[in-house]
């Protein structure tokens, strides 16, 4: 096929996979409930390779799905049949920290490299989240990634101070200048950014960077329900000026977590509710949360890197548990704050009644009322628990996705959540950016143009 020695010609022989072995990892995504055989797999190594492998595509008429990590739990990243995947691992330049908080990093940059990087120079990352040993700098940017300290720092778009990407015709738009204030025209990185790879590919990007917030401190409270958890959360906003993370989590994700680790459990007898609470600051918050905890038992406290550790492990590994109990239907969702008990009371019979015995696992980021919903027992294709969770949250006036995007896997919910004018919008602004509909096709929009 012609487009492929065009790719090879671009990106050399090592770097276009058309193998089935060699593909194999790019193909399935992170739950392994999407799958698709792509044309070839592409790894450029530059801004110009990634423009001249998106013409090629283009003059070709061939779809590509942009990917970094392939993390995402959306079903995003990976092919649905016969696309190039464009994979960003080689986009891994890394300026040195500007004097005045900020970066420059390329789409392929790992979280983890990126945060190993700036401590160095004695700055923070505002961005932190599980996978940050995989997740790429381009593939947060590209789902606006929430994570654990949003509470504190937002999101990936409060970060982003300037991108680099190519266009769907192969174009180049570059705002990555140091200014403090621009504001010359359409926000293009605040819309690439949650654009999912629909409206172009990320290769770079200029980061805000924090200061550093190096002594920590963490408690783990069991709690009798969870009215009772939110009623701390809500204090902890008001009372916690360190408070960097709030983490909500319950007895069936606990238990799966301790059953798949081997972990201890942290606390003896079982709970209506688990909250973790981290404190971050520069100097030792550990007496602030002490004394937020006052004499309340039922709670692991923990001031070192291990003890911390320890406790975080108990929320970051629900994850790898559920995934090794089953294929996992998950919904990142967020309702109104006063809504979350209500949608917490009523999701397991919501779910029961729709897809009886299913498994339902809840935790996520109390702060943001992002409840991460994991369903065990339907088969992968089966959406009727996936349905009874989203019309639940929609009638809370709540969102499909707080986080982690819409994909394919929420694409048709779309217009419930958003509404018709809205969405019209969003598809006048892709047909404009992308009118052969080449970068990554039935992601967010579905398949009507
Ligand atoms: P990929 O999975 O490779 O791609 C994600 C999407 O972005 C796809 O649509 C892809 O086409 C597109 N894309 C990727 N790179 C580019 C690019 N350079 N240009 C344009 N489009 C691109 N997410 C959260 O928000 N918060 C969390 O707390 C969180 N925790 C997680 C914990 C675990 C254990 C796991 C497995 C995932 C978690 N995630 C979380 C989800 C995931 O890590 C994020 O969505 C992350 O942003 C994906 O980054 P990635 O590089 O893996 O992107
Ligand atoms: C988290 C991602 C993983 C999951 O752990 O905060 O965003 O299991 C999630 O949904
Ligand atoms: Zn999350």
């Amino acid at each position: 096929m012609r487009l492929l020695s065009d790719l090879r010609a671009i990106v050399g022989d090592a770097h276009l996979l058309t193998d089935t072995e060699l593909k194999a990892g790019y193909q399935t995504d992170w739950t392994r409930r999407f799958s698709g055989e792509a044309l070839g797999v592409v790894r450029p190594a530059s801004v110009d390779e990634v423009a001249a492998v998106v013409r090629a595509c283009a003059d070709a008429g061939v779809a590509i799905v942009p990917q970094g990590g392939n993390t995402g739990l959306v079903g995003g990243s990976v092919p649905r049949g016969g696309e190039v995947v464009l994979s960003t691992r080689r986009l891994r330049s890394l300026a040195p920290v500007e004097a005045a908080g900020e970066v420059v990093a390329g789409a392929g940059v790992v979280l983890a490299t990126l945060h190993a990087h700036v401590a160095s120079a004695g700055w923070g990352f505002g961005v932190d989240l599980g996978a940050r040993d995989s997740a790429t700098i381009g593939g947060m940017i590209s789902t606006n990634a929430g994570g654990i300290n949003v509470l504190r720092h937002g999101g990936m778009r409060q970060q982003l101070l300037g991108i680099e990407a190519v266009l769907a015709d192969g174009s180049v738009v570059r705002r990555m200048s140091a200014l403090r204030k621009d504001n010359t025209g359409y926000d293009l990185a605040g819309m690439l950014c949650g654009s999912e790879g629909t409206l172009g590919i990320v290769t770079a990007a200029r980061l805000r960077l924090v200061p550093p917030l190096p002594v920590r401190a963490a408690a783990l409270m069991g709690l009798p329900s969870v009215e009772a958890a939110i009623a701390l959360v809500d204090a902890a906003r008001r009372d916690l000026p360190a408070l960097l993370a709030a983490e909500l989590f319950f007895e069936e994700g606990l238990s799966l977590v301790v059953e798949h680790t081997g972990v201890a459990r942290p606390l003896h007898g079982s709970f209506g509710a688990y909250l973790l609470l981290e404190v971050a600051d520069r100097s030792d918050p550990a007496d602030q949360l002490l004394a937020f905890l006052g004499d309340r038992d039922d709670v692991v406290f923990a001031t070192d890197v291990a003890a911390r550790g320890r406790l975080w492990e108990l929320r970051e590994r629900h994850t790898e548990a559920i995934a090794s109990a089953g294929i996992v239907h998950k919904l990142d969702v967020s309702v109104p704050p006063a809504r979350l008990a209500e949608f917490i009371r009523r999701i397991g019979p919501a779910l029961e009644a729709a897809v009886p015995g299913a498994r339902l696992i809840l935790y996520g980021h109390v702060t943001e009322a992002n409840l991460h919903v994991n369903v065990l027992g339907p088969p992968a294709e089966d959406q009727a628990a996936d349905d009874a969770v989203l019309e639940l949250v929609i009638d809370l006036g709540g969102s499909i996705s707080a986080e982690h995007g819409v994909g394919v896997a929420k694409a048709a919910w779309l217009e419930r959540d958003r509404g018709a004018a809205d969405v019209a919008a969003m598809r006048a602004i892709k047909r404009a950016l992308d009118p052969q509909n080449i970068m990554n096709p039935g992601v967010i929009l579905g398949h009507e143009r």
